[in-house]
């Protein structure tokens, strides 16, 4: 498989003129927020078919393949993964390198099988939650610039917000802020910087009505941080774009209701894991990572 993919990247560069250069990016957020969940679910890949944009997702380093075995036998199990650990320093912090593979719009298409498909090839860090709630907030602390050094290797964040918390919008757009003056400014390389702002949990009946709204919904749910956000692109410093996801998804054809599992829910978001595994059909996660990776918005993806 992977001597395929490695084939269709070559000639996906030849036929197209695109490169199928890698992108660096960097996901961040609150403690529970998602961000390992939304990772594993990506990986796992549980849900395509023949009118889906996504072909495939393909781990091709031994972090990924970890991650994939992580969706498997914790996620498909009903269960839930490990809160990630603030690592002694980033060398230790696991890098997951994926391949996603998108069907081309039939439109683009030619009779060259490998055009066909488009293939996004990411490395990504999931940091723990306590980078963003924490570690920012330190002064004089090595690991700090350890991180921050860390960070700037990145072309693109992957900033998840839990759509269900309430009250944390002032300390969010602190942890943001501090997080924008590290990040935002350096110009370290040349591609611009982005941010997919990503909320997450979207399967929960208040977000899922407005999840192809997901600009307002931030608006709506977080005004700080978006006015923040908004700001910081208007500066030019970078580009800015809203998401809304589940890696948990819908049950059901006509009747939907949320694939999950409650544990609780509470002002600092829902904690739940899968309810039907047989049916894993998460939502809205290729989407960030495909602006982030082209500067456009994919209209496929926004729909899937
Ligand atoms: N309802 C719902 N729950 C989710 C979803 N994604 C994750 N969760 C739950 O949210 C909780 C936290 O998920 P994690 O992925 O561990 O969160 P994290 O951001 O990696 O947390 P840290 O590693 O501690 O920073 C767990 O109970 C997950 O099962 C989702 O799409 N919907
Ligand atoms: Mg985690």
């Amino acid at each position: 498989m992977r001597d395929w993919i490695k084939k269709n990247n070559k000639q996906e560069e030849n036929t197209s003129g695109t490169t199928s250069a890698s992108l660096t990016i960097r996901v961040i957020g609150d403690r529970a927020s998602g961000k390992t969940t939304y990772m594993a679910s990506l990986a796992r890949c549980p849900y395509t078919n023949s009118s889906r944009p996504l072909q495939a997702v393909e781990a091709f380093n031994k972090d990924g393949e970890m991650l994939v075995s992580q969706a498997q036998n914790i996620l498909e199990q009903g269960l839930q993964l490990e809160p990630t650990p603030l690592t002694e320093q980033t060398g230790d912090l696991l890098d997951y390198s994926l391949n996603i593979i998108l069907k081309r719009p039939f439109s683009l298409r030619n009779r060259n099988s490998a055009a066909q498909l488009l293939t996004l090839n990411i490395n990504c860090k999931d940091y723990s939650g306590e980078f963003f709630t924490d570690l920012l907030y330190r002064q004089n602390d090595p690991l700090l610039d350890d991180y921050i050094n860390d960070c700037l290797e990145a072309e693109g964040i992957l900033f998840l917000l839990d759509g269900t918390v309430r009250n944390k919008d002032v300390e969010y757009t602190k942890g943001l802020s501090t997080f924008l003056d590290i990040w935002g400014q350096v110009n370290k390389n040349a591609r611009k910087r982005r941010i997919a702002l990503v909320l997450t949990k979207c399967e929960q009946p208040d977000l899922w009505v407005n999840r192809h709204k997901p600009k307002e919904l931030a608006k709506a749910r977080f005004p700080k941080v978006y006015a923040k956000l908004e700001n910081w692109q208007q500066l030019g410093k970078g580009s800015i774009e809203y998401f809304a996801t589940s890696a948990f998804g819908m049950l059901g054809s006509r009747q939907l209701e949320a694939n999950v599992k409650k544990i609780r829910r509470d002002s600092d978001g829902v904690v739940a894991v899968l309810k039907d595994p047989s049916v894993w059909r998460p939502f809205g996660l290729v989407a960030p990572i495909y602006w982030l990776y082209k500067g456009e918005r994919h209209p496929g993806l926004d729909k899937d």
